[in-house]
């Protein structure tokens, strides 16, 4: 069924993962856009940017309060899972969007957040960072020794990305033999870039989406349907290749 991807990966070394909301949804953590995402209920402007915050951080704080214990209550799904197992055969780095640190719970050993990660907060002022199970059920953001305010460590609109996990995601995406793009809209910059250079870098480029997105007809493959039943599925195909 996969055959094309097979005979790719069987001369393949180096694979990453680029992955989005997507690969969390068959984890019970709802993405952004679309019909189920969370932005048709709560606005981005008023939550997801740091001027929101410093005008509101009682609001802004329940809300990621209330989306960590979502993501406390999930536990990785077989997308994530197969991923993991991809390591047996290649060298795997996973690069994403997520802030729900699952790839890291399902055991992934390369993995770069370009958003942040909501198990972590930092001090707007003097930036010490915190574990967020430090203030497990403070409702109001606590204040920093400082005094001044505590956020998570989200990346927020208008706001740069972590530039070590940044410039270590472009290396890797041109170091790349295949790239997989998983569960994620590909709308959203300077993230969405890293596809780019993959596929100018002569990666074979690998969609993995249960829709199309801006990005399908410039890909090398696109794979319609749930990453937690296709990854699997991708890598059961290989282990009978390869026994
Ligand atoms: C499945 C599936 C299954 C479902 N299996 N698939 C115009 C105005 C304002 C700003 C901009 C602008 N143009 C560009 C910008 C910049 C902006 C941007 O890109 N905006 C676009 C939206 C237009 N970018 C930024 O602001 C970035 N920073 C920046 O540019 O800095 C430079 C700068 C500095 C100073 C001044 C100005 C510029 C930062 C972006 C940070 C994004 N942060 C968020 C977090 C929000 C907070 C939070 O989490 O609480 O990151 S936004 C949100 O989107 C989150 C995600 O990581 C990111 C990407 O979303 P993702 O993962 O793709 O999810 P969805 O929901 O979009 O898609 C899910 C996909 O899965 C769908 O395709 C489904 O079909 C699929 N799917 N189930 C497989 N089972
Ligand atoms: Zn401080």
């Amino acid at each position: 069924m996969y055959d094309e991807l097979l005979t790719q990966l069987s001369i393949s070394k180096r694979i990453v993962f680029f992955t989005g909301a997507g690969i969390s949804a068959e984890s019970g953590i709802p993405t952004f856009r679309g019909e189920e995402g969370i932005w048709q209920k709560f606005r981005p402007e008023e939550l997801a940017n740091f001027s929101a915050f410093m005008r509101n951080p009682k609001l802004v704080w329940e809300w990621y309060q209330y989306r960590r214990k979502i993501v406390r209550d999930s536990l990785p799904n077989p997308g994530h899972t197969a991923i993991v197992d991809f390591e047996k055969y290649f060298d795997v780095t996973v690069i994403t969007q997520n802030v729900d640190n699952l790839h890291n719970r399902a055991g992934s050993k390369k993995v770069y957040e370009l958003h942040g990660n909501i198990e972590r907060n930092y001090c707007v002022r003097c930036k010490k960072r915190f574990d967020y199970k430090e203030f497990p059920d403070t409702e109001s953001p606590p204040l920093c020794d400082c005094g001044s305010n505590i956020r998570p460590d989200i990346v927020w609109f208008g706001e740069y990305l972590p530039q070590d996990q940044f410039a270590a995601s472009e290396k890797a995406a041109e170091q790349s033999d295949i790239f997989f793009v998983v569960g994620t809209s590909s709308i959203v910059y300077p993230a969405a870039s890293i596809t780019s250079i993959a596929k100018s870098a002569g990666s074979f480029v690998v969609e993995i989406n249960i829709a199309e997105t801006e990005i399908s007809n410039r890909v090398n493959l696109f794979l319609k349907g749930k990453s937690g039943e296709i990854l699997p599925e991708i890598l059961n195909q290989l282990k009978m290749k390869s026994l």
